[in-house]
């Protein structure tokens, strides 16, 4: 039956716009993503995450829907993915869409029906609001992408919510009838052979009625966790989720460890498995006005705090969803690794110690070859939330300077990741024979798939051990977890142990050496190592990763 099967497996997410491009009009389609499955194969991955490919104005691309039945043409049609998903099924691969049902297109016909009269079948989809006497806002909640969170609607004379941008209204969740209508969608890609959903903000659905104002203006401390949230995830996994065996993994910004285990305990029946954001957060500045960017060192014994605190909360009930990058996030190395001297070991150490933990790691596309961040001028970035933010703290609010913008920008903004899959030297990378929608990273010809596959020191053939480890090690998935040397400031260091074997996970996040004999077994035998150690006492070289299992304790 394998209805289990993401538990000794890998998930891989492709966003499908920056993938691989089939008829050279520079934007990635379902028949690049189909032409590439061998290849995926060959990395030994179980299932793809493939990010919106619904018909859409693009305004967030993809992450604003207009219709849920529909292909958008950019991509194919609803036969291509048809075809994608019975040919990843011959693969073995199972196909995970994403679900974005927080909020629809303003293009939606839901929420142009909406906007008529408050008195028709679709009035009550989303969240209308009358102004304040003075015309105003009805509070002073704030967009994700800057501003106000509400817009007025000339047509319906009230305001619609919005946690996202002005085009993407949110749904009203208390309406069953757009319950019905979300669980419809689902059923209809169900029956198409899609195996799960990743959920985006799907923290977000209950809304606080009271609207009442937040502390600070625009912003958007009010948007996770609503008061029947848990209600209304709930529902959804009695009536679509438990009897169609669909895997589920939500999107939960401000989920912490201790409260996990409301959305994943398995006892509960709400969500498999859910992606956190705690750990992704150790180089913001807390309670800073700039949000994610006021950027800081990042802090990696308050990483290994977080992610031990994460698979310690989840050890019996529940489920770990495991990632450094996605698109939303930056390239790993680049923002906390090294991206040039030691671009394979920082890629690798980052690598070891995700895949060492219990849990289903996700790998986002290119991570497996050490893609980089690029360093674009800011005209150059197209992110709708990188331009929304920037209009609002740097140029209305002026809290950040634009240097200083630029700078957390060339760390952390949602582009760098988005950039066009790097396949070979050809020209745009091997991407599109046309303009690739966003520039290929200038260092195409010395990052790439085929370059990588070829290099002794293969990003990729690392990854293909670590999966295979995944598949043929029970004790990966089942075994017990412990943090080593919690305090140490460079030095990452886990034990994992089940009836058989002990194992220590092993990394050095910095570019000095690291003593680490006072954790080092006698005897051992390496699992996977990213550099041939010249003897095992010997200090951690920078960058160092490894997996050992331990034969013998010192005495
Ligand atoms: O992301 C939700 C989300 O929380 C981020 O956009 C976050 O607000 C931002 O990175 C600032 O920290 C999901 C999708 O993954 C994203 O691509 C969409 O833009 C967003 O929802 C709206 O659908
Ligand atoms: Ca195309």
């Amino acid at each position: 039956m394998g209805s289990k099967w993401w538990k000794d497996g890998v998930i891989y997410q492709i966003y499908p716009k920056s993938f691989k491009d089939s008829n050279g009009d520079g934007i990635g389609d379902l028949k690049g993503v189909e032409e590439k499955l061998p290849y995926l194969k060959e990395l030994g991955i179980d299932g793809i995450w493939l990010s919106p490919v619904y018909l859409s104005p693009q305004i967030d691309n993809g992450y604003d829907i207009s219709d849920y039945y529909q292909i958008d043409p950019m991509f194919g049609n609803n036969q291509d993915m048809e075809r994608l998903i019975q040919a990843a099924h011959r693969l073995d691969i199972k196909i995970i869409m994403d679900f974005v049902a927080n909020h629809t297109s303003d293009q939606c016909e839901w929420f142009q029906k909406s906007r008529q009269s408050k008195n028709n079948p679709y009035s009550d989809y989303y969240i209308w609001q009358d102004p304040k006497p003075d015309g105003s806002a009805p509070n002073n909640w704030g967009s994700n992408f800057g501003g106000s969170a509400w817009t007025f609607d000339p047509i319906r004379q009230q305001y619609y919510l919005h946690y996202y941008a002005k085009e993407q209204p949110d749904l009203n969740w208390e309406n069953p009838k757009v319950r019905q209508s979300i669980y419809d969608m689902m059923r209809y890609w169900q029956a198409k052979g899609v195996d799960g959903f990743r959920m985006d903000v799907i923290t977000s659905i209950s809304k606080d009625w009271g609207f009442n104002d937040n502390p600070q203006p625009y912003t958007t401390v009010n948007q996770q966790n609503g008061p029947r949230m848990h209600e209304f995830i709930h529902e959804m996994n009695k009536e679509v989720l438990a009897p169609l065996n669909l895997m589920s993994v939500g999107e939960a910004p401000a989920a912490t460890a201790s409260d996990a285990h409301l959305l994943v305990d398995p006892n509960r029946e709400e969500l498999d498995m859910i992606f956190t954001f705690e750990h992704m957060h150790i180089d913001r500045k807390k309670g800073d006005i700039n949000g994610r960017w006021a950027l800081q060192a990042p802090d990696f014994v308050a990483l290994k705090r977080i992610m031990s605190e994460w698979q310690s909360e989840l050890a019996e009930q529940g489920w770990n969803a495991l990632y450094f990058e996605n698109h939303d996030r930056a390239r790993i190395i680049s923002r906390w690794g090294n991206d040039t001297t030691y671009r394979y070991e920082s890629a690798t150490v980052f690598a070891t110690l995700l895949h060492g933990m219990k849990g289903t790691p996700y790998i986002y596309q290119g991570e497996e070859i050490g893609m980089t961040n690029p360093k674009f001028n800011l005209d150059e970035y197209v992110d709708i939330e990188l331009r929304g933010n920037h209009q609002y703290f740097v140029k209305e609010q002026k809290s950040i300077s634009e240097e200083e913008f630029l700078k957390a920008v060339h760390k952390v903004s949602r582009d760098n990741a988005r950039t066009p899959m790097q396949w070979d030297d050809s020209k745009q990378a091997g991407f599109t024979t046309g303009t690739p929608w966003l520039s290929v990273n200038p260092n195409y010809r010395s990052i790439n798939v085929v370059k990588d596959r070829q290099a002794t020191k293969s990003i990729f053939n690392y990854y293909q051990q670590l999966i295979h480890l995944r598949h043929t090690e029970p004790i990966l998935k089942e075994g017990s977890y412990e943090l080593l040397l919690p305090d140490h400031p460079a030095v990452f260091a886990y034990k994992r142990q089940d009836q058989q074997k002990t194992w220590l996970v092993i990394g050095n996040l910095s570019e000095e050496e690291q003593d680490i004999s006072s954790i080092l077994p006698d005897q051992s035998q390496f699992i996977i190592q990213n550099q041939v150690r010249s003897d095992l006492q010997a200090p951690l070289q920078p960058y160092e990763s490894f997996i050992l299992e331990v034969i013998s304790e010192k005495v």
